[in-house]
């Protein structure tokens, strides 16, 4: 290092607030506070090669706290990537830039993981820390040995979620992940001290985390602290102590640098404290060689790395694994040869079990777990050993009861690449975990959610724990395919679909009670259409019978009854609302067809089944909260039984 590092900062602190200016909306204080510890993180110790942001190899460093994203783009474009450009930078928070008001992983190549949500960045990067050791135990140090860095803030810490996160962490020991708090005492409102007086550092030690603390504005501190990081088995925290908006002479310490400009005159006194005298956007040559050069380690990291891949004999296996290649193999065509030769009468639960014993036997990069509910959701198959910090090389994570926490590693897991998770739970805690659920969805990850007890039909546990909304609820998200199968055959095909999906996550809701098998034949698979006739109506067509899952063999009991009497009735299985509405129009008109009278069946709420059934049609399903009791009680108590439904159907068609 030939210049003072905190002038190498000052190049962040200096982005920082004139594209705040410039955009006239965003959050100066925690990039201009943590800046020094940025920089520290970028000259020595991150390893990245900013000529090929998705090295496999690369340490992944993960902006927590995801309202700083001036940091992230300040870092990417001084450490010479490619994007953001300074352009880019002068742009932020504009349509045309990538740079988001917040991080979007898939706006810039150098960005982990989208943040914003507060402790959901540190809880992904639990995920990307255990993908990590998980590789590293199959592939060796050769081919696997990064770290996992996060800057995270008060509020990543202080959401419920960073308890699920961390626990998790220090239980299965994963010392390659370092947590930089910038513990700043600040958030929106104004000092910590209105909100808590927790111990943040004991309870990270109390957790099984090691912990440390540095002045976050002196270097040779940080290093101190860093290092004790890196030499420590444990996950680490490191709390470093800045002062918010450092620089900024008159507002600095205080909450009114975390999320508005300086304006025209703070800026120009905190150039003054600063001695930055470059004009805005404009970086002197002597700092930007000196970021450039940060770099150097990372590439000469790479290019040995390049050479031991290009000479290790499982260099096909890995890469294919890393990209993310996943292909059902023999024992899932056995499995499935097998259903037609023997329809299981079975619950989807286990129909997923059964499907998924075939995929992970196939599919090396499967890593399944559950949170606390292994044999209500049978995620675990045989393949599946236990993942655990005497043994990385597992493929099942006992998650503990964590929902939100899981959900979220699930999403690191599949940012990291190489690992293909699932994981369990029942469907009324989708809620638990919904706001990461949307981060799958929105940063297009294949995570699979296996949702078991999907309706009333779980019985006796009752109205909390019996789903109304949540399948509708889900629909409603954007990029998220849901599917509800309705035999052991599309409990197989939905499978299939949800493993082929390299862009999106997919909710598979499963049932507890048994199913009676209704497809007997995999020569296509079906449920790729979203919705299909699964039976041709006999007589003339007058009603089509659209439902899902369990309340699809409900549908045909009814059409027995509506062609007894003389009508013909279609049963369409409508496995996937967003598969279907991917259909062309002649599909949708042909399955749905509008001279006919479109009934739909669901054992959830009825909101939105009105996009399928129109106005004039009808729509059975529960739209108050379940109750306890035997599943055939609820099911009557419900209304949903043939003996219930096809009298009103037979009077809307004027019988
Ligand atoms: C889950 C969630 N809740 C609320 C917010 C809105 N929000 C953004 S930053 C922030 C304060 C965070 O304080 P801290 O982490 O200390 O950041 P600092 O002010 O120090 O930069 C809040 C409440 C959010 N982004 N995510
Ligand atoms: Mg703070």
């Amino acid at each position: 290092m030939t210049l003072p590092e905190r002038q190498l900062a000052n190049a962040i602190r200096a982005l920082a607030m004139d594209a705040v200016q410039a955009a006239n909306s965003g959050h100066p204080g925690m990039p201009m506070g943590m800046a020094d510890v940025a920089t520290v993180l970028y000259s020595d110790y991150l390893k990245f090669d900013p000529a090929d942001p998705k090295w496999a190899d690369r340490d992944r460093f993960v902006l927590s706290a995801g309202h700083g994203s001036m940091l992230a783009y300040a870092a990417l474009h001084l450490a010479g990537y490619a994007r953001p450009t300074i352009d880019d930078i002068r742009n932020f928070r504009q349509l045309s830039s990538p740079c988001a008001g917040h991080p979007e992983n898939f706006e810039l190549a150098g960005v982990e993981t989208t943040t914003g949500p507060l402790g959901q960045g540190v809880a992904t990067s639990v995920g990307m820390a255990i993908a990590e050791r998980h590789l590293n135990a199959i592939y060796g140090d050769d081919l696997v040995d990064h770290r996992t860095w996060v800057i995270a803030g008060d509020g990543c810490l202080m959401e419920g979620i960073n308890h699920e996160a961390i626990g998790l962490a220090g239980h299965l020991q994963l010392g390659r992940l370092i947590v930089l708090w910038d513990d700043n005492k600040i958030t929106i409102d104004g000092s910590t001290d209105l909100s808590t007086s927790e111990d943040v550092k004991a309870r990270y030690t109390a957790t099984g985390w090691h912990v440390e603390s540095c002045d976050g504005h002196d270097p040779a501190d940080i290093r101190r602290a860093l290092n004790a990081a890196l030499a420590d088995d444990r996950p680490s925290l490191i709390a470093c102590r800045t002062i918010i908006g450092f620089g900024a002479p008159n507002k600095q310490g205080t909450s009114a640098t975390h999320g508005s400009p300086l304006g025209a005159d703070e800026i120009a006194a905190a150039r003054k404290e600063l001695g930055w005298t470059a004009e805005p956007f404009d970086i002197p040559v002597d700092i930007a060689a000196e970021w450039a050069g940060f770099g150097d380690r990372g590439k000469a990291l790479h290019s040995e790395w390049n050479d031991r891949l290009a000479n290790s004999d499982r260099k096909t296996e890995f890469s294919d694994r890393i990209v993310g290649k996943v292909v059902p193999g023999d024992a899932f065509k056995a499995y499935l040869d097998g259903l037609v030769a023997e329809p299981p009468k079975v619950a989807t639960r286990k129909a997923s079990e059964n499907t998924l014993s075939a995929l992970t036997a196939d599919i090396a990069a499967l890593v399944g777990g559950s949170a606390d509910l292994t044999g209500s959701n049978n995620t675990k198959t045989s393949s599946t050993k236990p993942l655990t910090k005497a043994d990385y090389s597992g493929r099942y994570v006992y998650y503990g009861i964590r929902e939100f926490g899981m959900a979220a590693a699930m999403n690191g897991m599949a940012l990291h690449g190489g690992v293909v998770p699932y994981g369990g739970t029942f469907l009324v805690f989708a809620d638990y975990c919904r706001a990461a659920i949307r981060l799958s969805a929105l940063q297009q990850q294949r995570v699979v959610y296996v949702m078991t007890h999907d309706s009333i039909g779980l019985g006796e546990d009752g109205p909390t724990h019996q789903p109304i909304e949540h399948l509708q609820s889900l629909r409603a998200m954007p990029n998220l395919l849901v599917m509800r199968p309705a035999d052991a055959v599309e409990t197989a095909e939905c499978w299939a679909l949800a493993l082929a999906q390299e862009n999106r996550p997919s909710l598979l809701a499963l049932t507890r009670q048994n199913l009676p098998p209704l497809r007997h034949d995999v020569t296509e698979n079906l449920c790729a259409k979203g919705g299909y006739r699964l039976r041709d109506a006999s007589a003339a067509r007058k009603v089509v019978l659209v439902a899902t899952g369990s309340e699809v063999s409900l549908a045909i009991e009814i059409a027995d009854k509506l062609e007894a009497a003389g009508h013909g009735a279609d049963v369409v299985s409508m496995v996937s609302t967003e598969l279907f509405d991917e259909q062309t129009a002649a599909w949708q008109a042909d399955i749905l067809p509008d001279d006919a009278l479109i009934v739909s069946i669901e054992a959830g709420t009825t909101f939105g089944w009105e996009r399928y059934t129109g106005r004039t049609g009808l729509r059975f399903g529960i739209d108050s909260f379940g109750a306890s009791a035997p599943i055939e009680d609820l099911f009557k108590h419900f209304g949903l039984t043939a003996d219930a439904i096809t009298p009103q159907i037979l009077a809307k068609l004027g019988n």
